[in-house]
């Protein structure tokens, strides 16, 4: 696939994965999934991982697939692409999938001693994207396969991280994240 087509739907194809992590942000707080359990000294997740912020996330990401699939012709009509249509299992896979990967990162985190907030480069920046990619695999095999040749593919793997740098150096700027990461 030429790189314009593959750009375009990569980030088209993501975007129900990339907006739950900045929802959960918005929408953060309250118990946390832990219930404030620790295992070796350490909690088991973190404050930073609430129901709240995980179901106000997942349902973001899934709201934002169900409008662009009602804006799908037009979308692709105005961008000379193929249209990108979310099956609900692929949507709720990319959705759901990307919160319980950087839950699945948190675990990690503490794990390896990094208290709530503390960066764990190439881990930030991707969980996500594994979590996202797995779980629609596993709900919707056939779409992830369709969806993401490997150009698509290898441009989410390069995007992601850069989208990623950006917008929580916006939401730290705009003072919705303690942290730029
Ligand atoms: N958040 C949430 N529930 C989630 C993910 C995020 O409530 N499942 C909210 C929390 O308020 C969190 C904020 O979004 O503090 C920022 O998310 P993130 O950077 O992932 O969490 P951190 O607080 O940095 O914690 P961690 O070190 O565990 O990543
Ligand atoms: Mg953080
Ligand atoms: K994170």
């Amino acid at each position: 696939m030429d790189l314009y087509p593959a750009i375009v739907t990569a980030l088209w194809a993501m975007l129900p994965a990339y907006v739950p992590n900045n929802a959960a942000v918005l929408a953060g707080g309250g118990r946390p999934i832990d219930g404030g359990r620790t295992w070796g000294g350490r909690r088991v997740l973190g404050d930073g991982k609430t129901w709240r912020g995980t179901a106000a996330g997942t349902a973001a990401g899934v709201a934002l697939a169900l409008v662009l699939n009602a804006g799908s012709d037009a979308i692709a009509d105005l961008l000379g692409v193929a249209p990108v249509e979310f099956p609900l299992p692929a949507a709720v896979g990319l959705a759901l999938g990307a919160m319980c990967g950087d839950i699945a990162a948190s675990f990690l985190k503490r794990r390896t001693g990094r208290e709530r907030g503390a960066p764990f480069p190439g881990l930030d920046q991707l969980d996500f994207v594994v979590g996202a990619l797995a779980l629609a695999a596993l709900l919707d095999f056939d779409w992830v396969v369709e969806t993401f040749a490997p150009t698509v593919l290898a441009v989410v793997l390069v995007a992601t991280p850069l989208l990623h740098v950006v917008t929580n150096g916006i939401a730290y700027v705009i003072g919705a994240k303690d942290e730029p990461w």
